[in-house]
């Protein structure tokens, strides 16, 4: 029997930089995600008797919440539902899930890199059908749905046995329950030279995975050890968890200290990654040489064809304004063009449908192409290792041949989390306000060239996206970037973004916090950053 619940709107839903995420005793409100996700239909058009994909990260509420989307789904006219198996689906294997079923489109339940457990993060971000997150239009129809709702339609029905794979009904709802993992797998063997890069790890190459306990786990021990031939203890904290061990499921030298400190060690492993929550960032790591997101990006486009899935070349490269310029280094003397987008991969959606750019890249540890429409954390792995099985040569050589040839961004990112939200809106505003006087003055960082807060018109659909970050310019190209966070749950947390390019004749080998020291500087004095937050130092550096 189909419900109708009144309800009333809540009005905390605006999607963020990706999806609704709050802490989960925000969500446990009673009608709370109920709301969301049929202000999420009631957006659509169309659905009726189409498929959507449902699954997420396995973090605490995972569970839950599928029951509820999967009634609601029924009551709403959904023909079908495909469920990972365990209600797990990794943000990129769901997205590939959407294309490869032709699905209406999905909902992604997780807060990524967020902590898990009853007093941390949850999310729910709805996919469109091209596997990619809704775009700006969508989620601002969803956020005016949400301050409007005054019902919601739910199916009163027993729960769904989501650990068991096979047919079944709900309703007049068809559900499935999908193995998560295989078809991912099969994607990225048919992308990549499995056999070279099982070659070189027969030949002694050793790796070690990270999977933070959260999502990746299974993935990687399908790829890594049961296809590649990698030795059983390559991944660890590979058991996805509610609460992820306690960890913070966040790729970065922070959270994962244990993977940097062992990639240190002298009996360090050729190469180490992690990934994150839900499966979409990716962290580096040689052999005694961390990789920097940005260079990363740079590397991967400037050598992807040597990689069966790119042979062909690349139609452009995208990054989010933030991301260092080294890929612009790339994409100038590969001849393509470089888009430069907000914040965000919804932004990248457009491009990559268009055929416009293959690869894309985040400094926020994301890298993904055009084989779906979310960053992947396992594809850039997978990507790493066949280049390295190509070039027979170690991370740390192609990182120094790559600076030689291309010059080096050095490059950081300052975190300054839970500020007070007025705090943190003041010192954006005092920003944007002398923006004008900046060009010319001089500071700790040099010369400002240019001062602007950046607006970006997608060259596909001529969509204006304003106030999605100030940039700082000097004349000697140096940059920094502030912008505030668009995923956080408590307060603000203020990014500062900081990059200095030695041409490939300059000092290429100096630790990037002293190559950076006078701009972290400028930084200070230009945003009064102490003044406004009370911090003396940001509390994560990535
Ligand atoms: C999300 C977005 C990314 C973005 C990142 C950080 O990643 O998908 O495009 O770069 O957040 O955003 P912000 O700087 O606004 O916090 P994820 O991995 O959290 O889904």
């Amino acid at each position: 029997m189909i419900k109708t619940v009144p309800t009333v709107p809540f009005d905390d839903q605006k999607p963020g930089t990706s999806g609704l995420r709050k802490k989960v005793r925000v969500f446990q409100q009673p009608h709370y995600a109920e709301n969301f996700i049929q202000s999420v239909f009631d957006s659509l058009e169309g659905y009726a008797g189409k498929t959507l994909v449902l699954g997420g990260d396995g973090r605490f509420l995972n569970r839950d919440v599928i029951q509820i989307a999967l009634k609601m789904a029924a009551a709403n006219g959904f023909g079908r539902v495909l469920v990972g198996q365990g209600g797990i689906l990794s943000t990129p294997a769901a997205s590939h899930l959407i294309r490869s079923s032709g699905a209406f489109g999905g909902l992604l339940l997780s807060a990524s890199h967020n902590p898990g457990g009853p007093d941390e993060d949850f999310g729910i971000k709805y996919n469109v059908s091209n596997g990619g997150p809704a775009p700006e239009k969508v989620t601002d129809a969803i956020h005016a749905r949400t301050l409007a709702i005054a019902s919601y339609k739910i199916l009163d029905a027993e729960d769904v046995d989501i650990d068991t794979p096979g047919t079944s009904q709900l309703g007049d709802m068809t559900i499935e329950i999908v193995d998560p993992v295989a078809g991912y797998a099969d994607l990225m063997e048919s992308l990549f030279d499995f056999g070279a890069i099982r070659a070189l790890i027969a030949d002694g190459f050793t790796l070690s995975f990270d999977a933070m306990s959260a999502v990746t786990g299974p993935y990687a021990v399908e790829i890594f050890e049961n296809r590649l031939g990698a030795s059983k203890d390559t991944v660890r904290n590979a058991i996805p968890l509610p609460d992820f061990g306690r960890h913070h499921p966040d790729p970065n030298l922070v959270h994962a200290k244990e993977l940097y400190d062992r990639m240190m060690a002298p009996d360090a492993p050729d190469f180490g990654a992690a990934s994150d929550g839900d499966g979409d960032r990716n962290l580096i790591i040689g052999r005694h040489c961390y990789v920097t997101p940005s260079d990363s990006l740079a590397v991967l486009a400037a050598n992807a064809h040597l990689t069966p899935g790119y042979a062909l070349g690349l139609k452009g490269i995208a990054r989010s304004m933030p991301t260092s310029g080294a890929a612009d280094r790339v994409a100038e003397k590969l001849g393509i063009p470089l888009y430069e987008t907000p914040t965000g991969w919804k932004f990248f959606g457009n491009l990559l449908d268009a055929g416009m750019t293959t690869i894309c890249g985040e400094e926020s540890a994301g890298t993904g192409s055009d084989h779906v429409r979310e960053k992947d954390g396992i594809w850039a792995v997978l990507l790493w290792l066949n280049i390295l099985a190509a070039r027979r040569q170690g991370v740390a050589q192609i990182m120094a041949e790559h600076w030689t040839t291309y010059g080096r961004n050095y490059y950081a990112r300052h975190d300054y989390e839970a500020i007070a939200k007025d705090k943190a809106d003041a010192l954006m505003e005092a920003l944007r306000a002398k923006l004008s006087t900046l060009p010319g003055a001089s500071n700790s960082g040099g010369t400002v060239k240019s001062a602007d807060d950046f607006a970006y018109a997608d060259p596909t659909d001529q969509s204006i996206s304003r106030n999605q970050g100030v940039r700082i310019l000097f004349e000697d190209g140096s940059r920094v970037v502030f912008r505030l966070s668009g995923t956080g749950t408590e307060g603000a947390t203020l990014r500062v973004y900081i990059e200095r390019y030695v041409a490939s004749d300059g000092d290429l080998g100096m630790a990037a916090a002293d190559a950076l020291a006078p701009l972290v500087r400028a930084a200070q004095e230009v945003a009064d950053i102490s003044g406004f937050t009370g911090m003396e130092k940001p509390g994560v550096i990535t």
